[in-house]
């Protein structure tokens, strides 16, 4: 899935901006930003907790001299679903809120005159949906005071009544969150790229076409200059003496595939990057890498999980300030243009799937719930959209699944969605499920996968404030792990802090503890040479849903909500720097 981009034969006409808007359809418009979500956009409970369809609507017009050609509609990502009418008429429609969709248009824009454009988006989360909802049924992190008869008919008439209630720990944010645009591309077109590098220099290519015409690729250098080419849909292609993507602090070299069919044309970044899992260890162009880093969310104020360049380009600076190199795009797909900048600036993502909430404790078994073919098409759009970003190393199939209580229904699930990321990357990269503090003796699907992701919280949700009973338990886990000589990340692990709080005695909630916990913790992981990663939850504080265990969201960031360091991201990029000059 080709990204927008203008040239001399494609044209894209960005529609962000101020839109129509209404949660109901008697209500009347008033103005919504477009990208962004919805939620915080406006001072009132009826937007924040809206659960339903909501509408969208501006006027559209496509200028008579772009008459020819195809006409499409690209939306980055609606959230959670989308149906999408142009004057009225029903012209697309999408499941799933954090990959893009194509709407063809074509012949109904006449030139010059403009028509209206309307997105009914559905924000409804249950157990249909990638992440998951609850249905009157578990509340995630809360306490559900089961068995209180009056609790449980204020669930069912909550759930009567229609109310989001997330199996996860972010707000449900929704709407139009990433761009829109008009793009025009030629009859005969470019549909698809395929690279697959290797350090030696070869590239092999393959264009995927619609319509009359012939390919030809040309390798161009930071420079711009042709450092190979070829001709035809797949070949390869050999440059000399490539230079390598390296993640920071290294070079992270791009090259360019400049490719054209008929009368279009399309340039393609890529690097020169291969990863590689041999025995416990992660090799990223044949050498040992080290995963540090947080993860993050998309998350900020008033743009909810809205698209924000500012803000991208902003965390990735902190990123560099953190010696930090890696994420995970935790819990979803991230918009693509992080991916670029991540490409541009040597971070490494690990890229997940929306899949979390698939656990419902001893309650219900989640792998009935009929997840199966919809979480393999959202795994396969995804490797098609982020195929050929060189950031992209490892793909997340999902996040802190049920794998101990339905462990086998888990190994059934997840061993197919593993073998079907493997067969859909053209790059072949490495796969991983990321897993929940669990009864991890009985879990049969985590040691099967290639980087054994492991979200960890001794201290914290147990053996709460105590530090070494913490590392008690950490040490006897890890030391389990030890017998599959595979590669170890600790993918999550944290304390909520408020910043500002402080204590001679590093109490939980407080900077000292946060500084504490990962003192514990990252001595545990400097003994273990097969601990390859270790990513501290979260980058920043993110907003939840309202929780008796959430004060203003989830405070476990390394930095506030608005970017402010707290003594444990001062102490990460201490840890990291010194990490880097080894
Ligand atoms: C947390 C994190 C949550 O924010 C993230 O989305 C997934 C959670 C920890 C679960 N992992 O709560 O801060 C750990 C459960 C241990 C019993």
């Amino acid at each position: 899935m080709l990204y927008p981009q203008n040239n001399r034969a494609r044209t894209v006409i960005d529609l962000s901006g101020v839109w129509d808007f209404r949660l109901t359809e008697d209500a009347p418009w008033e103005p919504l930003a477009v990208p962004g979500s919805y939620n915080d956009q406006k001072p009132d409970s009826r937007y924040r907790e809206h659960c339903g369809l909501s509408w969208y609507r501006r006027r559209i017009a496509l200028p008579a001299a772009l008459h020819e050609g195809r006409q499409v509609l690209r939306f980055d990502a609606v959230t959670h679903n989308a149906r999408v009418f142009l004057d009225g008429v029903l012209v697309g429609e999408h499941r799933g809120g954090f990959l893009p969709f194509d709407v063809d248009v074509t012949g109904r824009l006449l030139p010059g005159a403009s028509a209206e454009l309307c997105v009914e988006v559905d924000n409804r989360i249950g157990r249909h949906s990638l992440p998951v909802g609850n249905e009157g049924g578990v509340v995630f992190l809360g306490t559900d005071n089961a068995n209180v008869p009056a609790v449980e008919e204020g669930k069912r008439w909550q759930a009567a009544r229609g109310r989001n209630v997330p199996n996860f720990d972010f707000f449900n944010y929704c709407g139009i969150n990433r761009p829109v645009r008009l793009c025009v591309v030629p009859e005969n077109r470019i549909e698809d790229i395929t690279l697959v590098p290797q350090l030696d220099g070869r590239v092999h290519y393959r264009v995927d076409t619609a319509g009359e015409g012939s390919v030809a690729v040309e390798i161009r250098d930071a420079e711009g200059l042709c450092v190979g080419r070829a001709e035809g849909a797949e070949d390869d292609i050999t440059v000399e003496n490539p230079h390598l993507w390296e993640p920071r602090p290294g070079t992270p070299y791009l090259y360019t595939a400049h490719v054209t069919f008929a009368g279009d044309e399309y340039d393609q970044t890529f690097g020169f990057r291969t990863v590689e899992v041999r025995g416990h260890e992660f090799l990223l162009n044949g050498k040992p890498f080290h995963f540090h880093g947080p993860c993050k969310h998309e998350d900020s104020a008033i743009h909810g999980r809205g698209t924000d360049p500012c803000l991208n380009v902003a965390d990735i600076a902190l990123f560099g300030w953190l010696h930090a190199n890696c994420f995970r795009t935790s819990h979803y797909p991230y918009a693509e243009e992080m991916y670029a900048l991540c490409d541009r600036e040597g971070i490494v993502i690990i890229d997940e799937t929306p899949a979390v909430g698939i656990a419902a404790g001893t309650r219900e078994n989640p792998y009935a719930w009929g997840l199966d073919e919809y979480h393999a098409d959202v795994l396969r759009a995804l490797i098609a959209r982020d195929k050929n970003h060189p950031c992209v190393v490892m793909w997340s199939l999902g996040n802190e699944p049920d794998t101990d209580i339905f462990h086998h229904e888990a190994f059934l699930y997840w061993r197919r969605l593993y073998e079907l990321a493997h067969a859909s990357d053209p790059q072949n990269r490495p796969v991983t499920l990321v897993c929940c503090q669990n009864n991890y003796p009985v879990d049969e699907i985590t040691r099967t996968m290639d980087v054994l992701c492991l979200n960890r919280y001794y201290g914290w949700y147990n053996l709460s404030g105590d530090l070494e009973a913490a590392q008690y338990a950490l040490r006897r886990e890890l030391d389990f792990w030890a017998q599959f000589d595979k590669p170890v990340i600790l993918s999550e692990y944290g304390a909520d802090t408020i910043a500002g709080l402080h204590g001679a005695v590093a109490e939980m909630f407080t900077e000292e503890f946060q500084v504490a916990f990962y003192e514990a913790f990252n001595a545990c992981l400097d003994e273990r040479p097969f601990v390859i990663g270790e990513m501290p939850w979260n980058f920043a504080d993110f907003g939840t849903a309202q929780s008796p265990m959430r004060a203003g969201g989830n405070r476990k960031g390394l930095f506030t909500r608005d970017r402010r360091p707290k003594m444990a991201a001062h102490y990460f990029r201490r840890r990291w720097s010194e990490m880097e000059a080894e």
